[in-house]
């Protein structure tokens, strides 16, 4: 892929940070665009600055401090006279006002229209435009609710179980499962009330609530000439308290025929919008049937295990798309083998997947065929709490979807950060489990399996003395009534996980037996 001489854009501003700022910089080189990176404090030495032509400070650490602060990225843009400015995802990537600020001050924003990110960012909106565009939504109303009294009302009408959303919500904020009439008052009134204080919106609608469904996404890409093409779907049902776990591509359970449907719907959501960009249309799967969720007005964590399937890089085609290029080199790709997305959170799953903060002592990156890292960790890194917790994206490619499987089991084999905790364990652990092998799982299937992994592991300390199983059930009880306390060292230094030592520490006044 090469660009024309009198290609617009000759130099980009990476607005983000991590393996994201990384990966953008990457398809820049390969396309002989200079890059700017910026930075805060806590990031003066990370890969991001390193890599690029120019860096500059942004000052502070959280992101409010730094990567949020749209004004000083736009004056630094027109600084060094960047000619377009890429979000990558989160931070500012979906903000309508600062994609609309960048092409005010004559620079591209390598993204959707601010009117795409605005119908998309408010769900009921997105539900009346897909309504109108033939794609399928998930039986509900397309109007707010306004009250507990019309949330029942709608409910009755649905048939319960519902779920109650807010609109200006997404990602697993402000949804809420009403199972019967009895809770629909106070759940209403609680979820409303959660809405106007995180997002400044309380409007809520009610849907049909679709037991353990798939959740699948069509990734899309539009350019400005009106053209929309779909690059096949993604399985991403392995979430925890809507946190992905593992991605992969194609899902398991779709076929040829329905692929096309949910393509041809996800084109369809986004030419709706007059779409232009890479973006993501997120599908509930349910007995054979898929149903529109929202659509992420942005390229996503997961987009690289569909350039692995489609040969294709995202990145790029974004950034031709802003340089006013038409996306026709992409028609009629098509998909072959399988490819699998492990992320490698720093987090404790011992520890209720906290947060790990450290330092990366050690690194040992797995390597040979069918392995993609996606990175921006070396050694010697601070694992701060200012950012999310994800160190990498490990990538699995395969002929097939054994293969992928079998792979992505040797790269968390091959892998070892030293330093901080990961959430590696818990998905060699998963890979191997026939519910995966098989491609059987659903939303649930993640939260399910960790909750036995606590109850086989409770069992497995169980006492023999009624008593003492008398203690190990309370404690049981406190954790799954959420108070998931923090495990802190007994007096002789000894952390354990285990309930059962937890609850006897309790019993027996701090000192474990
Ligand atoms: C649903 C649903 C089932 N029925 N809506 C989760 C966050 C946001 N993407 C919407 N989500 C869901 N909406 C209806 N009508 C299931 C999900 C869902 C989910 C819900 C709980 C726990 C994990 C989940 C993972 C993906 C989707």
């Amino acid at each position: 892929m090469t660009l024309s001489p009198d290609f617009p854009i000759k130099k980009v501003l990476i607005a983000n940070r991590g393996e994201i700022a990384v990966r953008i910089l990457r398809s820049c080189r390969d396309l002989g665009i200079d890059t700017v990176a910026v930075y805060s404090d806590a990031d003066r030495n990370a890969l991001h600055v390193r890599f690029a032509n120019e860096a500059f400070p942004l000052g502070g650490n959280t992101p409010a401090e730094s990567y949020l602060r749209g004004d000083a990225i736009l004056a630094i843009a027109k600084q060094c006279g960047a000619d377009a400015i890429h979000p990558g995802f989160g931070f500012l990537s979906e903000n309508g006002a600062f994609a609309e600020a960048v092409e005010a001050a004559g620079l591209r924003f390598i993204g959707p229209s601010s009117h795409a990110m605005a119908v998309m960012g408010d769900k009921l909106a997105s539900r009346k435009a897909m309504v109108a565009a033939d794609v399928p939504v998930v039986p509900g109303g397309t109007d707010a609710v306004k009250d507990a009294a019309a949330a029942a009302e709608a409910a009755e009408e649905i048939g319960y179980p519902v779920m109650l959303k807010a609109s200006a919500g997404g990602g697993g904020k402000g949804i809420r499962v009403v199972e019967n009439p009895e809770e629909i008052e106070t759940a209403f009134t609680t979820a409303s009330g959660e809405a106007q204080n995180a997002f400044g919106d309380g409007r809520m609608y009610v849907e049909k609530y679709l037991v353990e469904p798939r959740h699948i996404e069509i990734q899309v890409l539009g350019d400005k000439h009106g053209n929309v093409l779909h690059f096949g779907e993604r399985e991403c049902s392995l979430q925890r308290r809507h946190q992905k776990l593992i991605e992969e591509a194609p899902s398991p359970v779709i076929d040829e025929a329905t692929r096309q449907r949910m393509g041809s719907a996800a084109v369809a959501a986004a030419k709706a919008v007059d779409y232009v960009s890479a973006g993501t249309v997120e599908f509930l799967w349910s007995k054979g049937e898929f149903y529109f969720l929202e659509m992420n007005t942005r390229i996503q964590v997961e987009h690289g295990i569909t350039e692995e399937v489609y040969g294709v890089d995202l990145i790029t085609q974004m950034i031709r798309v802003a340089g006013d290029e038409t996306i026709e080199d992409c028609v009629g790709l098509i998909p072959r083998g399988h490819a699998i997305e492990v992320r490698l959170n720093a987090e404790d799953p011992e520890n209720n997947f906290l947060p790990s903060l450290g330092t990366i002592r050690n690194l040992r990156w797995p390597g040979g065929p069918g392995v993609r890292i996606d990175s921006s960790v070396y050694r010697g890194m601070d694992v701060t709490p200012y950012y999310d917790s994800m160190l990498a994206k490990l990538i699995a490619y395969g002929r097939d979807r054994e293969q992928a499987r079998r792979r992505m089991l040797r790269i968390l084999q091959e892998l070892h950060v030293g330093g901080v905790k990961t959430s590696a364990g818990v998905a060699l652990q998963l890979l191997q489990t026939k519910g995966f092998r098989e491609g059987n799982y659903d939303t649930g299937f993640l939260e399910r399996y960790m909750e036995d992994q606590d109850a086989r592991e409770v069992a497995r300390d169980l006492p023999d003395d009624l008593e003492e199983i008398a203690v190990m059930v309370a404690a049981i009880y406190r954790q799954r009534a959420g108070a998931r306390r923090h495990i802190k060292p007994t007096a002789d230094g000894h952390a354990t996980n285990s309930w059962v030592a937890q609850a006897r520490r309790e019993q027996h006044g701090g000192q474990v037996r």
